[in-house]
């Protein structure tokens, strides 16, 4: 049967199982738009900026596992999307791009609103595809979903000029995908695996680092099974967090940066470091000369060019997280590390947070802390960039699997509250919680009104400080305190949410923050807290930039008994 280019991609949406798209519209998209009103079993949620619409379907792919799908005009609408594709392909998330491109007679001819977006995106996606022939789109669109969430999952942009949108040809969709060259092994290989789990086996101080690798490829359940089975203690990068319970005994928080001292320390004193589903990036590794100077390194990955790209490994091993962990399981020995993990818990007590230092001040870790203990860790954590993310990050018990959904990669100011968007149209039966910079929040606050047209239930929290705080943290600490251009000045943003609709509360005093939290759980809707926190409260524990992990900057003294 015939279609136009417009039906032949709804119609292919359809059989990819899409029923969300995250777009807003303009004139070279409008036959696709157009046709969007024949399907209304794919539901459109219309954003105010694109960037809005890539990082809504980022969050969305990470919540639910499911491609997420965004849709833009050409020109100013598609590249307006290019922070949000880097930003999937950095943290490896699944979503296809839709972008619409001038007719084909116009092409090279810098026609209103052309852009070269393969060319743009052709670095930060997996795979883009220019469609030159519109009967080659049935089969781009099967093409396109496939690359996106196989392997490591990451972007995928399809550009389709509006002829091709409108031009009526032959609809066949094809059963399956032919792709040369797109190999990839899922099982690991058997000696490898060996190796392995004899090095797990011989190991005294062994420690797992979990990535999120073991969320994509959902293993749960098998990393729990590896480190209670040998007794190894579990440490994460920042989006390996909810890869392991929070709460677990042997979970020993984040790395890295602003990871725990206890996880650093376990890290720097390792005999054997497993290294699951993570790219040793340097925000988790510190400076790599000095990386875990003990340890034998196994590393798991599916994706073979991160093996040995930052850190030497001695065991590498190509294949899915879940399949491997799965095998190396088989094979572990019940161990017990019992000394081992008794100095663990010395470091982890002795150098825990020291958060309650001055109780009548107005901390943002008190805050973060309030929202875990009024939602008991049943919500979706989605932070902006800075230290309202490292905040959310080390104050929040991530108890259930996949709960903080935040950018790491780049670092996306922003991110935040399309993010947070993407997740609810995800999970609409989570809780869902934007923790707000207020740098960040007014790089997207004009989604404020998505989310009242879309009726998405978010609940932000704004830790205003009054600063690009994590820059002036740096300013203060490496550049004696000169501040330049990091003070913000801000609107009242309760009067802003009360502006879109959306109901708010401002907390200056530490006693008006649970009943806020209270008030907008209570709320059925949207609900906004301004938190006014203490503006130059800074974010420890810290290894500074190009130091190694055993250097940690302004090691918190031990916690006080009762703190919080
Ligand atoms: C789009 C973008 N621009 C600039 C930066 C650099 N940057 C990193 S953190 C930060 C400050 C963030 O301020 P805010 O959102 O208020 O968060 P805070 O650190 O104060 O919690 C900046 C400017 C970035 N990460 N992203
Ligand atoms: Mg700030």
């Amino acid at each position: 049967m015939k279609k136009t280019g417009a039906q032949i991609l709804c119609e292919s949406l359809l059989r990819e199982g899409v029923d969300v798209i995250f777009g807003i519209l303009g004139g070279a998209i409008l036959p696709i738009y157009d046709t969007f009103s024949q399907y209304p079993q794919i539901r459109r949620i219309l954003v105010r900026h694109e960037q809005a619409a890539a990082h809504a379907a980022d969050a969305y792919a990470r919540v639910t596992h499911r491609v997420g799908v965004c849709v833009a005009t050409s020109g100013p609408g598609a590249t307006n999307l290019v922070t949000g594709i880097a930003n999937a392909y950095m943290d490896s998330s699944p979503m296809v791009a839709i972008t619409a491109q001038v007719g084909r007679s116009f092409i090279g001819k810098d026609a209103f609103q052309e852009t070269d977006i393969t060319g743009i995106t052709l670095p930060i996606t997996k795979h883009n595809y220019f469609v030159s022939d519109t009967t080659e789109l049935a089969k781009t669109v099967k093409e396109a979903f496939y690359i996106a969430n196989t392997r490591r999952p990451g972007p995928v942009l399809i550009d389709i000029p509006k002829d091709v949108q409108q031009e009526e040809v032959e609809f066949v969709y094809p059963e399956r995908v032919d792709l040369a060259g797109y190999k990839f092994v899922s099982k690991g290989h058997a000696v490898q695996i060996k190796k392995a789990t004899q090095l797990i086996n011989d190991a005294e101080r062994p420690v797992i680092l979990a990535g999120r690798g073991v969320i994509i490829s959902q293993a749960y359940d098998e990393l729990k099974e590896l480190a209670e089975k040998a007794q190894i203690p579990v440490v994460s990068t920042l989006l390996g967090i909810g890869a392991f319970p929070g709460n677990h005994v042997l979970y020993y928080g984040m790395m890295g940066m602003h990871g725990t001292a206890c996880a650093n320390m376990a890290v720097q004193s390792a005999d054997l470091v497993v290294a699951i589903g993570m790219r040793f990036d340097d925000r988790a590794t510190g400076n790599t000369e000095g990386f875990a100077p003990h340890a034998r390194v196994i590393h798991i990955d599916i994706d073979p060019a991160e093996i040995g790209k930052n850190i030497a490994v001695d065991v590498p091993i190509v294949g899915d997280v879940r399949t491997v962990v799965r095998a190396m399981n088989r094979e572990i020995r019940r161990g017990e590390h019992l000394e081992w993990l008794s100095q663990l818990d010395k470091w982890a007590r002795d150098y825990a947070s020291p958060e309650s230092r001055e109780d009548h001040l107005l901390l943002p870790q008190y805050v973060i802390r309030q929202i875990y203990e009024a939602t008991q860790g049943d919500a979706i954590v989605v932070p902006g960039i800075g230290q309202n993310q490292m905040w959310a990050a080390q104050n929040f018990v991530y108890t259930k699997p996949n709960s903080l959904i935040s950018s790491g990669g780049l670092g996306t100011m922003g991110f935040e509250l399309p993010g947070a968007m993407g997740a609810k149209v995800g999970r609409p039966d989570e809780v869902v919680w934007c923790v707000a910079g207020d740098g960040g929040f007014q790089m997207t606050m004009q989604e404020l009104a998505t989310i009242v047209q879309e009726k998405l239930a978010i609940k932000i929290a704004i830790i205003n400080n009054g600063y690009l705080g994590m820059v002036r943290q740096w300013q203060e600490l490496f550049y004696e305190r000169r501040y330049v251009d990091t003070k913000l000045w801000n609107p009242d943003f309760v009067k802003v949410a009360e502006a879109y609709g959306i109901p708010g509360a401002r907390v200056e005093r530490r006693e008006e923050v649970v009943p806020a939290i209270r008030q907008a759980m209570d709320c059925p809707g949207a609900f906004l807290i301004d938190f006014l926190v203490e503006p130059e409260e800074n974010v420890y524990p810290m290894v500074a930039p190009g130091e190694s992990l055993g250097r940690i900057l302004h090691m918190p003294k031990p916690a006080a008994a009762g703190s919080y």
